[in-house]
């Protein structure tokens, strides 16, 4: 099936936030920022801002009602600064105008005293200084201190990576009016609709059921809109409360980039053990993730970062120590990955020195210590049904990777001035929340009785295909055709106390919840059959919209049992709810069973670098990929291909600059560069896995969001192993790998541009 949104967003057709056709008398906010990053606010001039023809109200902290605070899991995020600002770019005030323009000049005319405080934007320095937004996390198995002395080697080493900018296409907003009796009725681009109701609650200072909130679909969330769109959605609440007037607000696109936060930095030192025969006995890391001002979801993402912290390798020793830091930068935030590419990145870091060390290719060590069947995660997980090792051997037969590397041997002894490299990456991703409460979810169905549907779910859609998965579910269940079925907004009046979609598991949890609403429903009608036909339950099915008792076929279509189910007053609408079975987790101890089942693969990336300008190209990148038993093969490939150029680019041409003020520099697309069409890798092959499913995944259709963008990871070790064909000495975990810093590597102070043949330089320009 065809995603359903295709047309829509081709045509241009697809409804967005600033889509939404607006009330009459609808005001324009925008959100004036600190502009200096950290500072004791001593006086906030809005006279000559507020006086600004046009201008209805200035916002602050002093018109809260409720509570100033919208931190998510610890409360300790003001929605607007009023006695100290942490970081540039954090909200002081909104103004609200009859025209966005009006509010955008008048903003101008706002003026902060404040005194400067000291900024810290290095989470290393943040640790020295005590800055920590939570105490240090430590997950363990074994003792590694008492195993160095049976390695015959060890290595240690240090990773830096930056951050990401989200870049969803669809920039932060929101869209509130009042209602009857103090109601407010929210539009927000969010990926978390409750978690915006709950704070818009706090913050106005009235219940959760005074607000609805409403979600058509995002332009792309990625992470970036599971807590960061609330503060925008509590924004337009207030004023909406305040003014008693509709009020919108969409973030510039230089706002967004400054003001909100994006992937952590993290910063690491590793020591890796390993035996003889490459087996690796123990591994110790030490995280220190810049978090920003504030904790937003930082304490979950440190824990998937723990839990990723050994990738796809059994490991019988591991230590873990997590450093949460403050620092004078936006909160940081979900990016789809969640903490794991910080993790992976430096066990993939570890191996590639000890390869480099031992004059070995990495992909021996990586493959000596893939995942077993029943293998322990040092989190106390057994793994089960574990695909890793498939996914690597299938990839290296189907893509014939020995001779690959053959050829890349050959073409780097043919060639001076380009140099090919070749770099495997596995992939095991854990498939749940981390915090065991979040994974439920609930639906709702209602069947009208001219025979169709309506759907709603706790799913949001950002491009992901969730809808379309879900229609699926409908129909297939139900064994009628997709057209019948209508999926509504994601509305918090509909369905309650959602979580947020995320943690790629939209589609299992509201799926699964989905499934439970569906079955009840079929499950009546084949009542309702039987009992008009004197049959019995059992002997009733329902295919291809035609209804069957005993294998014959009866005269039920859908729409005429709908239309007598309903005049015999059958209830056609019912409620689903789900909740992953089996998971548990002790935080206080690290151990325990988190994740409902591990999405496998394995990628494998062939890069070749021109060493006389440092610039490189993806030639190839070849996956095999665990999608289950996938309901939607061209959503899930997609899924595939999307998450692996998003990785890519975090990993080479992504670069978040920051001055030492807290500025960031990078504030717009000429800075900062994305992957464009030219990013993407030449050839892009992805194969599906054979499996069965998993029983916990919806219809054994695993999980897809996420896991992949981790194979980006794998361009880096590539780009790397090509570098070292020319200067072996190159050694540096630093992401991401511009081709500025590629150019450096090359060329030591030692190391001279190699001299170019003719037929080279003829080459050279043609290019
Ligand atoms: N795909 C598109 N096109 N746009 C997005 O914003 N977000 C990703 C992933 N794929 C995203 C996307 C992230 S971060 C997650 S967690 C999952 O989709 C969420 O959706 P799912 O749980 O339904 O997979
Ligand atoms: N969000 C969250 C997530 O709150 N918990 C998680 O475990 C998670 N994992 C991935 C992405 N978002
Ligand atoms: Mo995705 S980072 O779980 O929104």
């Amino acid at each position: 099936m065809k995603n359903i949104d295709s047309k829509g967003h081709v045509t241009g057709k697809s409804l967005y936030l600033d889509d939404i056709p607006v009330r009459q008398g609808t005001l324009h906010a925008v959100v004036f920022f600190s502009p200096v990053a950290h500072a004791k606010i001593k006086n906030l001039e809005v006279t000559d801002a507020r006086n600004y023809p046009g201008v209805i109200d200035i916002l602050t902290a002093k018109d809260i009602p409720g509570e100033n605070q919208i931190g998510g899991i610890i409360p300790d995020e003001p929605l607007f600064a009023e006695y100290e600002t942490d970081y540039l770019g954090q909200p002081v005030a909104l103004v609200v105008a009859e025209t966005e323009r009006i509010a955008r000049r008048a903003r101008q005319l706002i003026k902060l005293d404040f005194d400067e405080l000291e900024v810290i934007t290095d989470p290393r320095v943040a640790t020295e200084k005590g800055w920590l937004l939570t105490p240090p996390t430590i997950f363990s198995m074994g003792e590694p201190e008492k195993k160095w002395s049976h390695c015959k080697y060890i290595f240690e080493g240090s990773v830096e990576q930056a951050g990401q900018e989200h870049l969803y296409l669809e920039t932060q907003g929101a869209y509130s009016y009042p209602a009857e009796d103090g109601r407010i009725m929210v539009h927000s681009s969010t990926q978390s609709p409750t978690a915006a109701q709950r704070t818009i609650a706090k913050v106005l200072g009235i219940s959760m059921n005074q607000i609805q909130v409403d979600v058509v679909r995002l332009g792309g969330g990625f992470g970036g809109k599971e807590d960061q769109a609330t503060a925008p959605a509590v924004m337009v609440a207030l004023a909406a409360q305040k003014l008693e007037k509709p009020v919108k607000l969409v973030l510039s696109r230089a706002d967004d980039m400054q003001i909100t936060g994006k992937r952590h930095p993290y910063s690491s030192d590793f020591k890796i053990g390993l035996s003889q025969d490459l087996k690796i006995l123990a591994y110790e890391v030490t995280y220190y993730q810049n978090g920003g001002a504030s904790n937003d979801l930082s304490p979950a993402i440190s824990q998937r970062t723990l839990f990723h912290t050994t990738n796809s390798y059994y490991i019988p020793d591991v230590k873990a120590t997590l450093y949460s830091c403050k620092t004078n930068l936006p909160p940081n935030t979900a990016f789809r990955g969640f903490g794991a590419p910080q993790g992976m990145f430096v066990i993939e870091s570890a191996i590639a020195k000890a390869a480099m060390e031992l004059h070995v290719p990495a992909s021996l060590i990586q493959k000596r210590n893939l995942l077993r069947e029943n293998d322990l995660f040092y989190y106390g997980q057994t793994a089960k049904q574990v695909n890793i090792r498939k996914t690597w051997k299938t990839l290296c037969d189907e893509y014939h990777l020995q001779e690959k590397q053959k050829e890349i041997e050959s073409f780097n002894k043919k060639n001076r001035i380009y140099k090919k490299g070749m770099a495997m990456m596995p992939v095991t991703f854990g498939i749940s929340f981390t915090n065991i409460s979040m994974n439920q979810a609930r639906a709702l169905v209602h069947i009208y009785h001219d025979g169709s549907i309506g759907v709603s779910t706790g799913a949001i859609e950002m491009g992901q295909g969730v809808n379309t998965k879900m229609m699926q579910v409908a129909a297939h269940t139900f064994s009628i055709d997709p057209s019948r079925i209508k999926l509504e907004t994601t509305n918090t009046s509909r369905v309650s106390n959602t979580s947020p979609t995320a943690a790629s598991s939209g589609a299992d949890l509201n799926g699964n919840a989905l499934l439970v609403a569906c079955n009840a429903l079929l499950m009546r009608l084949k009542a309702f059959v039987a009992e008009q036909l004197k049959a019995s339950k059992k002997e009733v099915e329902i295919v291809n919209e035609r209804v069957f008792v005993k294998g014959n076929e009866t005269d039920f279509t859908w729409e005429k049992l709908i239309r007598q189910a309903f005049l015999n007053r059958v209830n056609l609408t019912e409620h689903g709810h789900y909740a992953t079975p089996v998971i548990h987790f002790d935080v206080e101890k690290g151990k325990g069973h988190p994740f409902a089942y591990h999405t496998y693969g394995t990628a494998a990336f062939v890069v070749k670098v021109d060493v006389l300008r440092g610039i490189y190209e993806v030639e190839e990148v070849d996956i095999v990929h665990d999608f289950g038993d996938s309901m939607n093969q061209s959503i899930d490939i997609g899924q595939v291909e999307g998450a692996l150029v998003q990785g890519i680019g975090y990993m080479t041409m992504e670069e978040l600059s920051y001055n030492s003020d807290g500025k960031l520099l990078s504030n717009s697309l000429s800075t900062y560069k994305v992957p464009d069409i030219y990013g993407v890798p030449k050839t892009v092959n992805v194969m599906p896995l054979k499996t069965s499913g998993h029983t916990l995944a919806v219809m054994g259709s695993k999980a897809v969001g996420e896991p992949p963008l981790l194979y980006g990871l794998g361009v880096y070790f590539a780009i790397q192993n090509a570098m070292r064909e020319f200067n072996p000495q190159f050694a540096s975990f630093d992401a991401p790998m511009t081709p500025e810093k590629v150019l450096m590597g090359l060329y030591p102070r030692s190391k001279s541009v190699p001299e170019t043949t003719k037929s080279e330089k003829q080459l050279l320009k043609t290019e």
